[in-house]
């Protein structure tokens, strides 16, 4: 008997850093633009897809990337504001399904074989992710489809940047025979190089090679080896998260014009909030109140306050927040978000480990 058809979709930013960079200052959009340097080791974190046709790439020393590069113009990195738009990604992918599983700042797995929005299709779930992130983070996504996570990851790098590739069930065979070896995981230049030794560069040769074979020659990877060649990939979608905070936000299709517009949609948002507590068995104490708020030009601004209170918030507790975040009334606000966190202490450990 097969298991049950899984639906996964893996999604990764593109050139994350040099998006977030690019998105708060547009002047740079159509420059070679590389992130790090400074202060750092000397070399290159990420850099926009305009660098990397220099060859310019995550990892090499500055002085190379500008020797390949003469008109390359470099940022030093501001791991906070990756922070906050890592979490804003993170948290359209948790509307979709609780089944999240970030593997960094910038990449997450979900499963989404039980998920009925979009008529239960993966296909329109990963367009509907691209475009929501799109338009409410600002950043391009990479998106990619397959019945595993072995196989999705390599679709999401497949159309980068801002792409989207979906291996079907049915097509994973034919994927996968002529996928290079050196795009499996774990195939760096040394196993690639004992592969090649064995006349195998393509997934098609590695077929040819008996379980007992690989695992003379590979150890423990030797099984992996064997499976991936053959698109089988079992591992579970893993979610360990200890649910710190609650919040909502909305981005708004005209921006709203300044503070007392804000403060009118504060009940409606208040009351999303609610539904997401009760949603989540969140009883637990709050200990603080969050706002966030994001004008017109993508600057960003979050303020929070402690407030122990067992019962659910109120618009009103919020305004003060309000009062202290926006200092210019008139500023045109894109988004506006609220929230709230729990103390540490309380924090239930809600865990789904399927086996690690
Ligand atoms: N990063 C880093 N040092 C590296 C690799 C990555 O600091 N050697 C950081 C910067 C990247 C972020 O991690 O923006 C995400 O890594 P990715 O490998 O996903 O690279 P990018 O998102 O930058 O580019 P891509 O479009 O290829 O995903
Ligand atoms: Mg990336």
């Amino acid at each position: 008997m097969t298991s049950l058809q899984r639906k996964i979709i893996h999604v990764d930013c593109d050139c994350f850093y040099a998006a977030v960079e690019m998105r708060d200052d547009p002047a740079l959009r159509n420059l070679p633009l590389a992130i790090g340097g400074q202060g750092g080791r000397g070399v290159v974190a990420t850099c926009n897809y305009q660098a990397r046709a220099f060859g310019v790439h995550s990892a090499m020393p500055v002085s190379e990337a500008r020797r390949l590069c003469p008109g390359l113009v470099m940022v030093p990195p501001d791991m906070n504001r990756y922070r906050m738009a890592s979490r804003e990604v993170m948290g359209i992918l948790r509307e979709l399904t609780d089944l999240v599983e970030p593997l960094s700042l910038d990449e997450a797995f979900l499963d989404v074989s039980e998920v009925t929005e979009h008529r239960g299709s993966a296909t329109l779930m990963a367009r509907f992710l691209r475009r929501k992130i799109r338009d409410q983070v600002g950043i391009t996504v990479s998106a990619g489809v397959a019945p595993n996570k072995f196989l999705a990851k390599i679709a999401s790098d497949w159309e980068k940047p801002d792409g989207l590739f979906v291996i079907r069930p049915g097509d994973v065979d034919a994927f996968v025979r002529q996928l290079p070896v050196n795009k499996l995981f774990g195939v760096g230049r040394v196993t690639a190089a004992k592969l090649a030794d064995l006349g195998v560069s393509h997934c098609a040769d590695l077929q040819k090679l008996t379980l007992a074979q690989l695992v003379e020659r590979f150890g423990k990877h030797g099984a992996r080896l064997y499976d991936m060649a053959r698109g089988i990939d079992e591992r579970p979608v893993v979610v360990s998260r200890i649910a710190k905070s609650v919040s909502v936000e909305r981005t708004f299709s005209r921006d709203l014009p300044g503070k007392n517009a804000c403060v009118s949609v504060l009940p409606s948002l208040v009351a999303d909030l609610e539904r997401r507590l009760k949603r989540k068995q969140a009883d637990k104490p709050i200990h603080k109140l969050f706002i966030k708020i994001r004008y017109s030009d993508f600057s960003t601004h979050t303020l929070e306050r402690m407030r122990d209170q067992r019962n659910l918030p109120e618009p009103e507790d919020f305004l003060p927040l309000l009062d202290e975040l926006i200092t210019r009334e008139d500023r045109p606000v894109r988004l506006l978000g609220l929230g709230v966190r729990f103390r540490n202490d309380s924090a239930p450990v809600t865990q789904l480990r399927l086996f690690d």
